[in-house]
């Protein structure tokens, strides 16, 4: 017996589950235009996730950050932030190390010059896409918990779908300190669940 048993709470995945990885872009790891403390600590943790979801045949969906040039969350342009992850540039690109499956979905957003979208709902196909996949649940994880993963999870949800926050695949901005537990209490309070990569039913990686 090399299996162990499910632990209490454990999440047994199964048809209708999807992945979806907030921005795992260059840009937003060390080194990048626009880098996460310790964003890149996300990526082993994603890699397990990665390989279960691509193991048992689910859908896995990655949203990016695709801005025009002069981008009005530019700092250039009076907004909050340095340039970064301009479409087409090395920035933008996903980030290497994760294992991303040749099946993947790409949804890019905030593509539109004049109109800041973190979520990767906002000004996108995602909902009716997922929909049309019949997918009900959505495992989410990426950068940054306190930007684009909090509004991406709270608007899946006002779009119905059950979320599960993988809570060990997350990593803030903060640019105020405690950002990242406002926004993961703010995830949780809205229905999100959390979960770690141990709870999910089955063999580990
Ligand atoms: C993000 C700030 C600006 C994010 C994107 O992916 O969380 N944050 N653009
Ligand atoms: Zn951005």
């Amino acid at each position: 017996m090399n299996e162990t048993p499910d632990l209490p709470g454990a999440v047994r995945l199964r048809a209708g589950d999807a992945l979806l990885v907030v921005d795992l872009q260059r840009d937003f790891l060390p080194g990048g235009a626009l880098a996460v403390p310790d964003g890149d600590r996300v990526v082993p943790a994603l890699n397990r996730y990665l390989e279960r979801f691509e193991r048992e045949g689910l859908l896995v969906v990655l949203t990016r950050d695709w801005h025009p040039t002069g981008h009005v969350s530019f700092n250039t342009r009076g907004g909050p932030w340095p340039p970064h992850c301009v479409a087409g540039t090395p920035g933008a690109e996903f980030a290497p190390g994760p294992r991303l499956p040749a099946s993947a979905q790409i949804c890019s957003k905030a593509t539109q010059p004049d109109a800041e979208a973190y979520s990767g709902f906002e000004g996108t196909e995602l909902a009716a896409s997922l929909r049309q996949q019949g997918i009900k649940r959505l495992f989410v994880g990426g950068l940054a918990t306190d930007y684009c993963v909090r509004t991406t999870v709270l608007d899946a949800l006002r779009e119905g779908f059950e979320v599960l926050l993988l809570v060990d695949a997350i990593r803030p901005v903060e640019v105020q300190p405690g950002d990242g537990a406002r926004a993961e209490q703010a995830m949780l309070q809205a229905g999100a669940r959390p979960i770690r990569f141990e709870q999910l039913a089955g063999p580990g990686t």
